[in-house]
């Protein structure tokens, strides 16, 4: 594998969908079949590990993968107190959670000193506890974290939430948020020069892919005398192309835009006296 580079990915879990399709649509053909852990790519020097989300980090620093895609949460649990050799690259947009303190919604609290604190990221919460001089004990449990109130194990929890709906369903209500989180990708700092190369290329295609996201190209008809205020309201755009037409009283604007194009955007557009407005996604973007 020394000139091939490696990108870890979760195995199975909510990462794996995106992270498939983001490496795909960078460009990398590979196939996944079964329950295979590696796969080669068949159009550049690439391998795909498939792992738990949670051994990506120390497989970072330690070099046995060069790039990963992993929540932010678990990358900085497991940086926390220890020195890695990872860098974070890209923020991508996606599992996009929070880290919270939660506690049973009868239950009245005023601070957490005291407190019993059960938790699947005991580093993070300790950092958190030591930065606002709080004293609590905390104990580190790998799943069911909701249910540890009830069984007299912890007073409170800080786990992940999302939507807030496993929080209700289990009759918790969330106190405060200590860490907001999404799928990040991540690089070894100590990259050979040759598999550097190959990581600038994947690094720049993936940034193209994540830029494309919320872009959006639109095209839309106007007086050539509204063309000022009209591209005021398109946001993000940075410098709309403006295309003479038949009518020599109109004109054609098509514009980048970097930001989401809203209904109300283009109800604002079509005010100014805009016309055939078409908003189109973009798949990709090279800066
Ligand atoms: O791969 P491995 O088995 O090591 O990891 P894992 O078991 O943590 O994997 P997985 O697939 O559960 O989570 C992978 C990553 O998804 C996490 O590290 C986060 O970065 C991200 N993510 C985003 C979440 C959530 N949203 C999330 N809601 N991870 C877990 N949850 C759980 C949370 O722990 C709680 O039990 O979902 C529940 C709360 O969800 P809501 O929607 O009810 O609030």
């Amino acid at each position: 594998m020394k000139n091939r580079l490696t990108i870890a990915i979760q195995k199975k879990g909510r990462l794996f969908d995106q992270s498939t399709d983001l490496i795909k649509k960078s460009g990398i053909n590979f196939s996944t079949k079964g329950d295979n852990l590696l796969a080669k790519s068949n159009n550049l020097p690439i391998d795909i590990l498939f792992v738990r989300s949670d051994d990506i980090p120390s497989l970072v620093s330690n070099g046995d993968a060069d790039l990963a895609i992993v929540g932010e949460n678990v990358l900085i649990e497991k940086s926390l107190f220890k020195r890695t050799y990872i860098e974070k690259i890209i923020d991508l947009g996606f599992s996009k959670c929070r880290l919270s303190f939660a506690a049973p919604k009868n239950n009245k609290i005023k601070n957490f000193n005291n407190m019993k604190i059960a938790t699947s990221y005991p580093n993070t919460v300790k950092k958190y506890l030591k930065d606002n001089n709080i004293n609590a004990s905390v104990t580190n449990i790998h799943g069911s974290v909701e249910l540890t109130p009830y069984i007299g194990m912890s007073d409170i929890i800080c786990d992940l939430v999302s939507s807030g709906a496993t929080l209700e369903a289990n009759n918790l209500k969330e106190i405060e948020v200590i860490l907001q989180s999404q799928a990040v990708l991540i690089k070894n700092k100590n990259l050979t020069k040759n598999k550097e190369k190959i990581a600038d290329k994947v690094i720049s295609r993936i940034q193209g892919v994540v830029n494309a996201i919320e872009s959006k190209y639109v095209m839309l008809n106007v007086d050539a005398s509204k063309v000022k205020e009209i591209c005021k309201l398109l946001p993000g755009s940075e410098s709309p192309t403006i295309i003479p037409l038949e009518d020599s009283k109109k004109v054609a604007i098509h514009a980048l835009c970097q930001e989401p194009i809203f209904w109300e955007t283009m109800e604002k557009l079509k005010a100014k006296g805009a016309s055939s407005i078409l908003v189109m996604p973009v798949e990709k973007i090279l800066n």
